[in-house]
């Protein structure tokens, strides 16, 4: 089974990234990778999940998680296409509304290997930075101290859900913040711009949305990246 919690290293040789939701539109992510000057011979690219549904380029999904500088967490909608290529109870009617029509409609030969690549993401990453560690998670961390977090999703189905789906803490504006780490980033609300509670980044600035943007958070100094110039 994958760990549900994956650990990486200080990047020794280039910089590391956090991006938010993707939504199946790889070509604006990488026109924003090369704004910054992305380097994928030494940057790492991390990314808070939701990579599939509602944009044009779902599928390239595959090719991006198979490089080796791009890491992801599982969002809900990976939850969601992995429960239905399972044949597990799902609303289509809902499913389709929230831009799950291009795996609905999928060749069925082919879901599985999408399944399959999303079954082998974490629900959680850990990066360790000059400062200290720096977490990743879909929706939320579920626990008060990140220390907590790898038994809470092992043993708890609530805990697991939580951490892709909720919204209270931007709903709540509940600056409390995570213990145990320098930052948490997270994704999964659409925000105008990064909302930062606590020592928690809220990074979906809609890079899949018209007149969105992706941001791209530097996770050594947790400024957004600027362009190469
Ligand atoms: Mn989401």
């Amino acid at each position: 089974m994958p760990a549900l919690l994956a650990r990486y290293e200080r990047n020794e040789r280039g910089r590391d990234f956090a991006v938010g939701d993707i939504h199946g539109h790889f070509t604006r992510l990488q026109a924003a990778l090369d704004r910054i000057g992305f380097d994928p011979g030494v940057d790492r690219l991390f990314s808070v999940g939701d990579l599939v549904d509602r944009g044009p380029e779902c599928e390239q999904a595959l090719i991006w998680l198979a490089q080796p500088w791009f890491h992801a967490v599982r969002g809900n909608h990976e939850d969601i296409a992995m429960r239905y290529a399972k044949g597990n109870p799902v609303d289509v009617g809902s499913y389709i509304a929230n831009g799950g029509e291009w795996f609905v409609t999928l060749d069925p030969a082919r879901r599985p290997s999408f399944a399959q690549a999303f079954s082998q993401l974490p629900l959680a990453i850990e990066v360790q930075t000059d400062a200290g560690p720096v977490g990743i998670v879909h929706a939320d961390c579920p626990v008060r101290d990140w220390s907590r977090l790898g038994i809470a999703l092992r043993l708890r189905r609530a805990a697991r859900d939580r951490a892709m789906w909720t919204r209270e803490r931007l709903q709540r504006e509940d600056a409390s913040g995570v213990a145990g780490l320098r930052a948490l980033v997270v994704g999964h609300t659409p925000v105008a711009e990064p909302v930062v509670l606590g020592n928690v980044f809220h990074i979906d600035t809609g890079g899949w949305m018209p007149g969105g943007r992706f941001t791209l958070l530097d996770l050594d100094t947790l400024e957004v990246a600027t362009d190469a110039s």
